[in-house]
């Protein structure tokens, strides 16, 4: 690749594997990151997953204020496999995506160096090559800034994965076939109807509600059925407990790193201040229940109680009984055994909080073309794209280079769909029709039959992935490209 060898060559004596040592003032040597397989216990029953191991040993990577994104990637599986810097702007060619043909996948033993000035804030990262990201190919990627070295704050980060013991191939293969046995008169219409023998391979059924009866009119939720939820890869029944201080002020960074399941955040009896959205600053707002799809995050800031105490955070599935978290606790505190299921659904996730977040730094007001981007697809034999198309059938959306672009994402499904453009920060703009000056995000939910206007700048040139981050979606084809009128693929 043409971008390795320049770096290579330009800076090859700063790539001292592994190390984090400064290698001259203000130079960081590369850090490396290892994909590979690991063992996590699930309900008492040994899962084989992957994960992305960082230079201190632990699951993802954690960058100093300042520090440039030089991080020399090392495929560790049997199989070939890529890395996408969730919400970073990189260039295009360091997007750690294989689809456009941009980049290509890491073989098994290989590597790749990448180098790039990053976007400081709570991000993630995630394989984008075949269904691994749904394997827990995954981590926490947190780009610290001055603000968070010099707070007297704890930080403490909750990352959200919904589990399968099942194949991701298999479940989609099921959720496709299911869509044609359904047949056009069987009811597998969004609006959720009754449709017996929903049990085959672990599919829920849509619109249904946890007692088995229909909810008329409601929008389908959970495609899929999984077998845990995990909160730093743990369940309730063995949760995370994170020891905190008392009247101790924390910085709760909260990743949905889910495939395909969105969650309402309950941060129980400790009240919350909203301060990021998708790594980029808010005006701080005060909430205690916060809805957040795949893909999203949120940094919320926590105050301990003097009194001390255990402190439940914890990520409800949306429609349903299930429910993950850890636990903050003070030194000593007993804490209390949490169900995995509550006595009542936890709603639909919706766009509350999405209404009443505000950018602290705005983008400038600028006109813009707004183009319309419709999302089409349905569950009948599980087909979902953009402009009713799926990929890599896609039409690219163009845009002009150094321009102001808005998107009408027009969801005319029956499905919420988290849209994620890749390299790019956008700002909310428009909610059903209603202006306003929202969030910058990079991931954003656009709700059943709802319209949601975002707005950015082209400045980053290339050919951009945009899609469903509901990875089923995603494979099943709801993705396309944004494409710089006069961007050339090559060097
Ligand atoms: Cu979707």
């Amino acid at each position: 690749m043409a971008l390795a060898r320049r770096h290579f060559l330009g800076g090859a004596a700063l790539l001292a594997v592994g190390s984090a040592a400064p290698a001259q003032a203000g130079v960081v040597a590369s850090r490396r990151l290892t994909a590979l397989s690991r063992t996590l216990e699930v309900n008492g029953r040994a899962a084989r997953v992957f994960g992305l191991l960082g230079p201190d040993g632990t699951q993802g990577l954690t960058l100093d204020p300042g520090e440039r994104f030089r991080v020399r990637l090392e495929n560790r599986l049997a199989v070939r496999s890529i890395i996408h810097w969730h919400g970073q702007t990189p260039p295009v060619r360091q997007d750690g995506v294989a689809e456009t043909g941009l980049e290509a996948l890491i073989p098994p033993g290989g590597a790749q160096e990448y180098d790039f000035a990053p976007r400081s804030g709570t991000y993630w990262m995630h394989s984008h090559a075949g269904m691994q990201e749904q394997q827990l190919l995954a981590a926490p990627l947190i780009m610290r800034d001055r603000a968070d070295l010099h707070a007297d704050m704890q930080e403490v980060v909750l990352m959200l994965h919904d589990f399968t013991f099942r194949d991701p191939a298999e479940i989609l293969a099921g959720l496709r076939g299911m869509g044609k046995m359904a047949g056009a008169d069987q009811g597998m219409a969004m609006g959720g109807m009754a449709m017996p023998g929903m049990s085959m391979s672990g599919m829920s059924m849509p619109g249904m509600a946890m007692d088995g009866t229909a909810k008329p009119g409601a929008a389908d939720l959970n495609d899929v059925a999984f077998d845990a939820y995990l909160a730093n890869d743990r369940t309730l029944a063995d949760p995370a407990v994170i020891r905190v201080e008392k009247a101790g002020q924390v910085r709760l960074r909260i990743i949905n790193g889910a495939a395909a399941t969105a969650f309402w955040i309950d941060l129980g009896g400790l009240a919350g201040q909203v301060v990021a959205a998708d790594g980029d600053p808010v005006h701080p707002l005060a909430a205690r229940l916060l809805p957040l799809a795949e893909a999203q995050r949120l940094d919320v800031l926590l105050r301990i109680p003097a009194s001390g105490g255990a402190f439940p955070i914890l990520a409800l599935r949306e429609g349903a009984l299930e429910r993950t978290g850890i636990v903050l606790a003070t030194a000593g505190a007993r804490i209390a055994h949490l169900p995995a299921t509550a006595a009542t659904p936890a709603p639909q996730v919706d766009l509350s909080l999405e209404a009443r977040l505000r950018a602290a730094m705005p983008l400038a007001a600028q006109p813009a073309r707004v183009q319309r981007v419709t999302l089409t697809g349905s569950m009948m034999g599980f087909h979902w794209g953009i402009d009713g198309r799926e990929w890599p059938q896609h039409r690219p959306i163009l845009v002009e280079p150094g321009s102001r672009v808005a998107f009408d994402l027009v969801n005319r499904t029956g499905m919420a769909h988290p849209m994620h453009l890749h390299g790019h920060r956008f700002q909310v703009i428009g909610l059903g029709g209603q202006a306003l000056a929202g969030a910058l995000r990079d991931t954003v939910l656009v709700p059943a039959h709802a319209t949601v206007r975002i707005a950015f700048d082209a400045d980053n040139p290339g050919r951009w992935l945009f899609h469903c981050h509901n990875l089923y979606h995603m494979a099943a084809g709801m993705m396309t490209e944004v494409a710089y009128r006069g961007f050339r693929d090559g060097v």
